[in-house]
């Protein structure tokens, strides 16, 4: 079995390329970071990679992270600058025995001793963006950090390997050296290849306040299906954040086990996802509202 889940339509490129290599028996660590560099190297995906959205001082910084299934090797790179493929970056460095997550000018040192690509990140289409919001937002029509989505993913190889990746430019209008949960550890993903994995895309301030990914997991490894898993973790995150501050923000999450079963929950109308499998061709789907 191999199969492939990732948050957003914006992927479904990505798990295409990754799809034909898993069924050519290729590693789950190559086929995630082929699907991810896909999307980060679309200049019109704006929330992600090239061309991603600015911070407040119209800088491009990104988050990204790489999780080994196998052998519970994490890297993770966040408020990176003028690195084309932040996604090499994080898998690069989870096979560092420390220092597996570094943040700012300490990942773009490492990028550049390891030989990555430099690249100004920051195209003409996001400047325009910027300078959109920051009229709307003085016009207070709309709020500043509305307008964003990352991509996550959960791949399983043909050899029972799994792996989870994300990459983020996070919210737009983020103050600078903003992380969110994208690249941190059972937050914006998980994955253990005796189990199963997760990702999430959505309001990372709130994600982490339930360690979200690493929840459905354990779900999973309690014996859950990934639909269950993940719809009983979004449904408590929502409901407590509710209860105890009056609102939650945009929780959407995807998972799959080791057996290729899939799932995915949301809190929000309109969430797509993308998925391909040995038993399902790439595909695009489009959630309903669950309230
Ligand atoms: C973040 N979770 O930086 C990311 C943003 C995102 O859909 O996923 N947006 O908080």
């Amino acid at each position: 079995m191999w199969g492939i889940i990732a948050t957003w339509r914006m992927a479904v490129e990505g798990i295409t390329k990754a799809d034909e290599m898993l069924k050519e028996g290729a590693d789950a660590g190559d086929a995630i970071e082929t699907a991810i560099k896909e999307v980060e190297d679309f200049p019109y995906y704006k929330s992600v990679g090239y061309g991603g959205l600015p911070n407040e001082e119209m800088e491009v910084e990104l988050d990204a992270a790489y999780m080994d299934g196998d052998t519970l090797d994490i890297g993770a790179v966040a408020a990176i600058k003028d690195y084309a493929n932040p996604i090499s970056i994080a898998r690069r460095l989870s096979h560092e025995k420390v220092n597996c997550m570094l943040v700012g000018e300490g990942a773009e040192k490492f990028a550049h001793k390891e030989g990555f690509e430099r690249k100004n990140m920051l195209t003409d289409r996001a400047k325009i963006h910027y300078r959109n919001r920051v009229k709307e937002v003085q016009q207070q029509e709309i709020k500043p950090y509305s307008g964003h989505d990352t991509v996550g993913m959960v791949c399983l190889d043909t050899h029972g390997k799994m792996t989870a990746a994300t990459s983020t430019s996070g919210l737009f209008m983020k103050k600078k050296g903003r992380v969110g949960d994208s690249p941190i550890s059972g937050s914006g993903f998980y994955v253990d290849s005796k189990v199963g994995g997760a990702s999430a895309t959505g309001l990372g301030e709130d994600l982490m306040k339930g360690c979200i990914s690493y929840e459905i997991v354990r779900l999973m490894k309690e014996g859950m299906h990934p639909q269950e898993a993940c719809e009983t973790a979004v449904n408590k995150l929502d409901e407590e954040l509710k209860e105890r501050r009056g609102k939650a923000g945009d929780l959407s999450l995807i998972a799959m086990n080791n057996k290729g079963e899939w799932g995915v929950a949301t809190n929000i109308e309109g969430f797509s996802f993308a998925i391909a499998t040995e038993n399902e061709k790439p595909i695009v789907y489009l959630t309903k509202n669950v309230d």
